[in-house]
Order: C-alpha cells, then sequence, then structure tokens
C-alpha cells in the first residue's frame, strides 16, 4: 500500500424506501442488502465493502428514518443513528419521485440527524429514471436550498446511471488511510445473517401488510451435511398466532411455497444446494421486549 490510499465509512441515510439498498448492491455489483418494494426492509446497519486499487470505501446501509413506535423501531433507528456517528461521509437519499410530488422531502429528522453530525453530506438524489430530463434540473435546485450539501449527485440505482459518478466524488472527500478491511472482503456479516434476510426478504415478497413486520427469523442450525449439501434450519417468529395461521396457510400450502421461494434464493446465494426446514413460532409482543430483541439479533449499537 502507498501513502495516497484512500479509505473511510459511507453512510446511507433517509426515509424508508427510497433506496438505500439497492444502492449498496448497485455500488458493490453483489446484492447483499435485502430490497423489498415495502418501507422499513432493512433492519440492520449492513455493511459493505467497496475495494478499488486506490481506495476502499465501507458503506453503512441503514434502516428508513421513521419516528419509532416500538422498540425493535427504536433499535432500527439506534442503527441509523450509529451508522452516522461511524461515517466520515453522510449521503441523505431521496426518492426524486416523492421529493418531486412534495408528498416526500428529506424531512426534518433525517435533516437534524446530519446536521448534528457535521460531516460531509450528499444529497442522493435517487430513481431519476423515472423523472423526464426537464424535471431533473428543477428538483435539483430546490433540494440544495434544503441544507448546505457538500455534492449533489441525480441518480438510478435501478439502472447505474452516475452511480460511477458517486464513487468519484465520494473518493476525494476520503481520508487518506489505509484499507479497513481486507481487500476480497465485501461485508463483515455471517453467512447464517444473509440466510435469514434472505427469508426475510421472501417474506415481505409473499405477505401482506402486519406479517412481514411482525415476523422476524432466527436460523438454528446452519451446517454443511453430506458433500457440498448444507442443512438450514430457520425459525419464523410472529407475534400472535393469527399471524401464525396467515403464515402457514391452508393445509400448509403458504409456508410451502415460502420454503420454495427462499431456498431458491439461498442457494443462489451459496451457491451450494440447501436443505431448508422452516417452523413458525409464536413469541408474543418480541418486538417490543429487549430480550428477545436481542436474542434475535436486534441489540443495540454500542
Ligand atoms: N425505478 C426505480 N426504483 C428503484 C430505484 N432504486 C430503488 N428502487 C425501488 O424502490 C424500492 C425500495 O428499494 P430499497 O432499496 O428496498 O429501499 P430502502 O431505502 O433500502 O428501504 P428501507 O430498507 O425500507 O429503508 C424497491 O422496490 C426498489 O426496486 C431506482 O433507482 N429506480
Ligand atoms: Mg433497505
Amino acid at each position: 500500500m502507498n501513502d495516497t490510499f484512500r479509505s473511510g465509512y459511507v453512510a446511507l441515510i433517509g426515509e424508508p424506501n427510497v433506496g438505500k439498498s439497492t444502492l449498496l448492491n448497485a455500488l458493490l455489483r453483489q446484492k447483499i442488502s435485502i430490497v423489498t418494494d415495502k418501507p422499513q426492509t432493512t433492519r440492520h446497519k449492513i455493511l459493505g465493502i467497496l475495494s478499488e486499487p486506490e481506495h476502499q470505501i465501507v458503506f453503512l446501509d441503514t434502516p428508513g428514518i421513521i419516528t419509532p413506535a416500538y422498540l425493535l423501531q427504536e433499535v432500527m433507528m439506534q442503527f441509523a443513528a450509529s451508522a452516522v456517528a461511524d461515517a466520515d461521509i453522510v449521503l441523505l437519499l431521496v426518492d426524486a419521485v416523492k421529493a418531486k410530488e412534495k408528498r416526500y422531502a428529506p424531512d426534518d429528522q433525517a435533516v437534524a440527524k446530519i446536521r448534528a453530525a457535521n460531516k460531509p453530506t450528499f444529497l442522493v438524489v435517487n430513481k431519476i429514471d423515472l423523472l423526464t430530463k426537464e424535471e431533473v434540473l428543477p428538483l435539483l435546485m430546490e433540494l440544495q436550498m434544503l441544507f448546505p450539501f457538500d455534492e449533489v449527485v441525480p441518480l438510478s440505482a435501478a439502472t447505474g446511471f452516475n452511480t460511477r459518478e458517486l464513487v468519484a466524488a465520494i473518493v476525494k472527500y476520503l481520508p487518506v488511510h489505509p484499507p479497513f478491511y481486507d481487500t476480497e472482503t465485501v461485508s463483515d456479516a455471517q453467512e447464517r445473517f444473509f440466510v435469514s434476510e434472505i427469508v426475510r426478504e421472501k417474506l415481505f415478497e409473499q405477505y401482506k401488510e402486519e406479517v412481514p413486520y411482525s415476523a422476524t427469523v432466527d436460523i438454528i442450525e446452519f451446517k454443511e451435511r453430506g458433500k457440498g449439501k448444507f442443512f438450514i434450519a430457520a425459525d419464523i417468529i410472529v407475534e400472535r398466532d393469527s399471524q401464525k395461521g396467515i403464515l402457514i396457510g391452508r393445509q400448509g400450502a403458504a409456508l410451502k411455497r415460502l420454503g420454495a421461494a427462499s431456498r431458491n434464493a439461498i442457494e443462489n446465494f451459496l451457491g451450494h444446494p440447501v436443505f431448508l426446514e422452516l417452523h413458525v413460532k409464536v413469541r408474543a409482543d418480541w418486538r417490543g421486549d429487549r430480550r428477545w430483541l436481542s436474542a434475535f439479533g436486534y441489540t443495540s449499537p454500542d
């Protein structure tokens, strides 16, 4: 390594559903953070490492900023706050369409958080594939009034448009520092975390409204059984018997569908055949119980 190598932490912050996880995956050219069309998909601080010859950027994907209504959401907001605290640079993401329709400007909470952090802050206007060229410029002018952003970058995480430009802008602000992680490493999380997230993604895709929000996935067993075949047992935890019923479905049909979709995605991710066993359990009000939260991996940072 030479003395011009740059490395640092970059937090992705914004309201739910603006495309933070999609952007992380696009920047890494690899899917490490789950994406759905529903808000509040991400519940953790998810680290993704982009290593290039002259720099290493450690991205932190975070849960969308909301006013917490229960303990799980409070922990989610602590993850977002700790990402801002860890960051050398903060990216505030907004959804271009919502911002244009004014249903969605970067809300005061997110701006207040980054203002207090007093760090280089970029405004990233995502989903511009959904706007016409003529719509983009006036929108950027308007959004710049919100905060003295160091950079404003319109892009599309979905198509990849302008994502290289974002990386180039980030590199300008990165401190000179040796890489924090081995340059082969993409994340600090274990395979079993990604597997639990994949099942959670399928839950969001398959079930409506309350079930995905009341559910979490707990990996009970993860081991190689026989040659290159993995045995994975996971509990899906919900808060009430009625949710368990919905999850399982008539004669187990819904759970079977969930298992098949999850297994497929897990096999793609691991690159191995997988035997997946899912069980549904009820833990009343687990989202509001500190001990259950920590048992299921939602331990508040620091
Ligand atoms: N058209 C378009 N859709 C996008 C783009 N980026 C993300 N999306 C979609 O927006 C939705 C939300 O994306 P996510 O990446 O899960 O958003 P998020 O900000 O991580 O959401 P939370 O984790 O809930 O805070 C998904 O349906 C994505 O496919 C984009 O650039 N263009
Ligand atoms: Mg997300």
